[in-house]
């Protein structure tokens, strides 16, 4: 978004009621009064509802229903995460989306926001249900100087990101289900997908997808998932304001990004543990040729899977399906 009409949008919801003189946005912007009143016509055709009142100035009665760009920026706390955003109302998948920006040079930290994806996709090109209006559809591009072996270690960063705002924001305690899933009530909340494109020993960008269920209702949920998946809403029975959640995981995510970047994967590893999901259990691990019961040990300090098998041989996996032995996809 423009910095100007971002800016515009921030003094104006900080005086919440009160009213600011044209005057003064206009010193404070730098801009002419007639430009600030241009601004004012362009945040109404968004949906903002905005009264001016003269010798008062003007407020903000109400803010769009709609997300956009400018809904989710203009409370955005980061210094770099999300400063570059898109935001679609239809998409195949907001990755795909994100690939085509990388490709093409977008920075680092860019984010692209969707209301809906008609081919949302999970790993192995599983579906990713992503109802119009419903959750958080998002992908993130990073370009990390970091080996490309490393890389999903951001999976797992990006897990307590989300985690940490389930916590702060919406008062729940998710867990993460390793490596790429939060549980809430032994239910699907959100799930992640990390791609990369890389050449030998450099990382040319990676992409976060987030697919978060937010406010769906039972109805909402497909038939096949009703056993499986949750929704925010379903779990507490409130109604969530999605650009809220998604500036706080943007805010979450810059800040464990930036400890990983400096300090390794030891700053995450202790966040994530404390969100592990029913470590010392029993589960049964799925890898591309085998499958075998074994105990949830724990994480490595780079981020591998330590299972341990009847004989008590401790293995450490990379790249994993787990599940646990009763119930469905718990
Ligand atoms: P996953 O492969 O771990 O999970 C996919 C499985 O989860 C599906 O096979 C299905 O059983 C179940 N599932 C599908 N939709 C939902 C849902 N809405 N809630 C709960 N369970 C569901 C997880 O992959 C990674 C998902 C990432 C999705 C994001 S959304 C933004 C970005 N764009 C995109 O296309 N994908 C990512």
């Amino acid at each position: 978004m423009e910095s100007t009409r971002k800016k515009l949008i921030t003094l104006l919801a900080d005086a919440k009621d009160s009213f600011i003189s044209g005057q003064r946005l206009s010193d404070e912007l730098s801009i002419s009064r007639a430009a600030i009143w241009k601004h004012m016509k362009a945040l109404e055709q968004e949906g903002y509802e905005i009264e001016a009142v003269s010798r008062k100035g003007y407020r903000i009665v109400s803010f769009p229903e709609e997300m956009s760009v400018n809904t989710i920026q203009w409370d955005l706390r980061t210094v770099w995460l999300g400063q570059k955003m898109y935001y679609r109302n239809q998409v195949d998948s907001t990755q795909s989306i994100a690939h085509q920006l990388a490709r093409d040079g977008a920075v680092h930290g860019t984010v692209v926001v969707a209301d809906e994806q008609v081919k949302g996709r999970g790993r192995l090109h599983r579906p990713w249900h992503s109802q119009k209006g419903k959750g958080i559809w998002m992908s993130i591009i990073l370009r990390p100087n970091i080996e490309p072996q490393r890389a999903p270690q951001l999976t797992l960063a990006s897990a307590v990101a989300i985690t940490r705002m389930l916590k702060s924001v919406c008062h729940v305690d998710a867990k993460i289900k390793w490596p790429n899933d939060i549980f809430l009530h032994n239910r699907k909340l959100a799930g992640i997908l990390t791609e990369m494109q890389a050449e030998q020993d450099l990382i040319e960008y990676v992409i976060i997808g987030m697919g978060i269920n937010v406010n769906q209702n039972q109805t909402d949920i497909p038939d096949s998932l009703t056993e499986i998946a949750t929704s925010l809403k379903l779990e507490t029975g409130e109604t969530f304001k999605r650009e809220t959640l998604i500036q706080s995981i943007l805010k979450e995510l810059e800040v464990i990004y930036d400890q990983y970047i400096q300090q390794g994967f030891s700053a995450v590893k202790s966040h994530w543990e404390e969100a592990a999901y029913r470590m010392g259990e029993t589960i049964t691990v799925k890898t591309r040729n085998q499958k075998w019961d074994a105990l949830l040990v724990g994480i490595q300090d780079d981020g591998a899977l330590i299972v341990e098998d009847q004989t008590q041989n401790r293995r450490v996996l990379y790249s994993a399906e787990i599940d646990w032995k009763r119930g469905k996809e718990e």
